[in-house]
């Protein structure tokens, strides 16, 4: 799914309007673009001749599909002709007295980064009805040279901060309403849709407030929900609000990229995604189960920078002092992962531990009160020298589990207070122990006005490299 996370080709597309004018104005007529054979059986359509429009001095930097050394142009366009419609673009080059013919997949539409200048280099397009720019500001053009007609498709230059697609890790498949669109009613489920026919419309964009941790279906403004039995196997649903799921923290994007909600994963109700339902999501609570692909579902763009690093050791430690003799401990590490908040999301995996590290930005100058929650035992540590991790101490630990967002169930889960300065970066580390069942590890705050981080959310850390 390139074109989701192609935000910057703004300049681009810009620059080629301007030389596909200067092509256009340069030609008298506008022939049929293309003509067609019958159907062949292993593409989609097939070119008897091609009418071509040239960018001189600019190359699409894409793999060929194949590279012929020829003596004039058209010898390459009749290269691109036999390819049956798999060819959707050249690039020539003058070598010695030859040309080097490139025959592309692609073309400067769906891989409107790729095009670049190159002195010795045209790079030739079919035409097409896209290079009269028939589409509004906000979508992108995409020719369809089989029928020789175009699509106008919601583009991503209309993406705000925050605003994000929900797909599988092979960003094969999105999450869009069943209805296929920006009007309906409340409860309506979500379904996965093949992304190459689908996601680029704007009813597949949602928008992730990092902070309320709510995830907004974007141009209907309805919010994704639990139903309303929130439960392992309950569908998620679009609803004006949402109603039973104040608790727990709604959406949080986990150290895998994966995003959670509440205790559970994210995953399709059948064992696979498939286009179109009645494959609507799932959640599914199961230990283990997050961390594994076919239970994935990500944000692209990602939402945050890298707040929180969460360094995981599998390794079976039954002691914080075990985990520090561990040789490979801290150098190696079996996964890095990253958190916006201080927060690493729920239930991964059993018999392992993992060291937290961040940056706490204090707001005030004055005491604060750490707080730590965590599943089965761990540790907190805060710098005196601020990012200096050297002279950490511990100032709060838990031997036996507490419950998500339980924060106050044993004695040694908050700090004695603890002076910082405003405007101040202080390193903190958390070391967490999972033996077996679900794990979590938040970490909170009490500021010197009384107010509580819990836990301390992304504006207050500084990014964590
Ligand atoms: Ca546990």
């Amino acid at each position: 799914m390139k074109t989701m996370k192609s935000l910057s080709f703004m300049h681009y597309f810009i620059l080629f309007g301007a030389l596909i004018d200067n092509v256009i104005f340069c030609r008298k007529e506008f022939s049929p673009n293309v003509q067609y054979n019958s159907p062949h059986p292993n593409a989609s359509f097939n070119y008897s001749y091609i009418n071509l429009k040239h960018l001189k001095g600019y190359k699409l930097d894409v793999a060929p599909l194949a590279t012929y050394s020829v003596s004039s142009r058209s010898l390459c366009v009749k290269e691109c002709v036999k390819t049956k419609g798999d060819c959707k673009s050249i690039n020539t080059r003058q070598v010695a007295n030859k040309l080097e013919c490139e025959i592309l997949g692609t073309d400067i539409y769906k891989s409107r980064n790729n095009i670049v200048p190159a002195n010795d280099s045209i790079h030739s397009l079919i035409s097409n009805g896209c290079l009269k720019n028939p589409c509004k500001k906000s979508e992108v053009c995409f020719p369809n040279y089989a029928d020789n007609t175009y699509q106008c498709l919601f583009s991503t230059f209309a993406f705000e901060s925050g605003d994000v697609y929900l797909t599988t890790p092979e960003e094969d498949y999105c999450l869009e309403p069943e209805t296929k669109s920006c009007d309906f009613v409340d409860n309506t489920t979500l379904v996965y849709r093949t992304t190459s026919k689908h996601c680029n419309q704007k009813y597949a964009v949602f928008n992730y407030d990092l902070l309320s941790r709510k995830l907004i279906h974007k141009c209907s403004k309805k919010e994704v929900c639990g139903q309303s039995l929130l439960g392992n196997g309950a569908p998620l649903v679009l609803n004006s609000s949402c109603t039973d799921q104040q608790k727990d923290g709604r959406f949080l994007r986990t150290l895998y990229n994966s995003i959670q909600f509440h205790a559970f994963c994210l995953s399709p109700t059948s064992s696979i995604p498939l286009n179109d339902g009645p494959k609507v999501m799932a959640l599914r609570s199961n230990t283990g189960g997050c961390a594994i692909q076919e239970s994935k579902l990500l944000m692209h763009p990602s939402p945050a920078q890298k707040k929180v690093k969460i360094s995981m050791f599998y390794y079976y430690a039954t002691s914080i002092a075990r985990a520090n003799a561990y040789p490979n401990y801290p150098q190696s590490p079996d996964y890095i992962g990253y958190a916006d908040h201080f927060d690493m999301g729920r239930n991964f995996r059993d018999g392992y531990f993992a060291r937290l590290q961040a940056y706490f930005i204090a707001p005030q100058s004055g005491l604060y009160r750490f707080v730590i929650a965590c599943d089965d035992a761990g540790d907190l540590y805060i710098s005196n020298n601020k990012t200096d991790e050297v002279n950490k101490q511990k100032i709060a630990y838990q031997t036996n589990y507490v419950d998500y967002n339980a924060w106050d169930w044993r004695i040694g889960q908050e700090s004695d207070p603890i002076a910082l300065e405003s405007g101040e970066v202080y390193y903190l580390e958390g070391l967490l122990l999972e033996f077996g069942g679900g794990e979590h590890f938040q970490v909170g705050v009490h500021l010197p006005d009384g107010t509580s981080l819990l836990p301390i959310t992304n504006e207050y850390l500084q990014r964590f490299v």
